[in-house]
């Protein structure tokens, strides 16, 4: 029997962020505590998401690394908690193969890893495993990366690594591979436009494309997007944009407008 495909569905699928996190760049600290962050799932479940990415480390530029430790005391309950009590798939977002390997022991079944399996024992966890990989482009670390946006034509770079990745992903065993260019990791905001507009290049590789572009900081250059609290009207547009250039799966914080604005990006699609 085939496996169904956990990050590809009959139209593009949203994955909703919950953060359990001190100081995420978006929402840092509002679902720090465990059963905010379980609250929080469900009612991103409720509100339409397909899948829900559970995250214990920051990722936002200059973020401070956690110990394993400290992120699997922030994650591990809300996964525990959560086991039985949702309908979607969970995912991990986790560059640290300890929890990948915990989470996917308490009911995940999708590791996003943003380095894209730089830790050298995490291809074996998600091989063994048979969860499917979300595999992101960054360069560096979240303390470093904004040093690191030296490209010559970064969508064409962005998507040979991926690809690469990927492959070697694929050919290593991993049961579902998808990817993600990393809008705002390691990429100015003006690279961040690019590879949104050169989304499509992506998707002509044949493996799901992962977009990440709610709320971040590339928005954040456009008037009246300053600040994190006004960029629900841009988010939307981006995740729009990146759905109708073929996005698979689009990860987001406002899952209930996404869902709203994704009718019709998919309502045009099929017209
Ligand atoms: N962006 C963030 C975190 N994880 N994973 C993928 N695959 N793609 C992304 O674009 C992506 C990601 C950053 O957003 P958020 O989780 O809200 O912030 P923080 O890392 O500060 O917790």
């Amino acid at each position: 029997m085939t496996r169904k495909a956990l990050l590809r569905g009959d139209r593009a699928l949203v994955m909703g962020v919950v953060n359990v996190t001190p100081d995420s760049f978006s929402d840092g600290g509002r679902f720090a505590g465990v059963e905010a962050a379980v609250e929080q799932a469900l009612r991103l479940e409720d509100e339409g998401a397909d899948l829900l990415d559970i995250g214990g480390e920051s990722t936002r530029p200059g973020a401070a690394e956690v110990t394993e430790e400290e992120e699997l005391r922030r994650v591990a309950p809300v996964f525990e908690r959560l086991m039985g009590r949702v309908g979607v798939p969970l995912s991990v977002d986790t560059m640290k193969a300890g929890v990948a390997e915990a989470a996917l022991g308490l009911g995940a079944r999708i590791v996003n890893d943003v380095t894209a399996l730089r830790d050298p024992k995490m291809l074996g966890v998600v091989v063994k495993s048979g969860a499917a990989v979300v595999l992101m482009h960054m360069r560096g670390t979240p303390a470093t990366m904004r040093e690191l946006t030296e490209y010559g034509d970064v969508a064409g770079e962005v998507r040979e690594w991926l690809v690469d990745r990927a492959e070697g992903g694929r050919l290593a065993g991993v049961a579902e591979v998808a990817i993600d260019p990393g809008i705002g990791f390691a990429k100015t905001a003006e690279q961040s436009f690019v590879l949104l507009k050169r989304l499509g290049e992506l998707v002509e590789t044949g493996y799901p494309v992962v977009a990440g572009v709610s709320r971040k900081s590339f928005l954040g250059v456009l008037e009246g997007q300053e600040r994190v609290e006004e960029r629900l009207e841009g988010s939307l547009a981006a995740a729009v944009l990146a759905v109708m250039a073929g996005a698979a799966v689009v990860r987001v914080h406002d899952v209930r407008a996404t869902r709203k604005a994704l009718a019709v990006a998919e309502a045009v699609r099929r017209a």
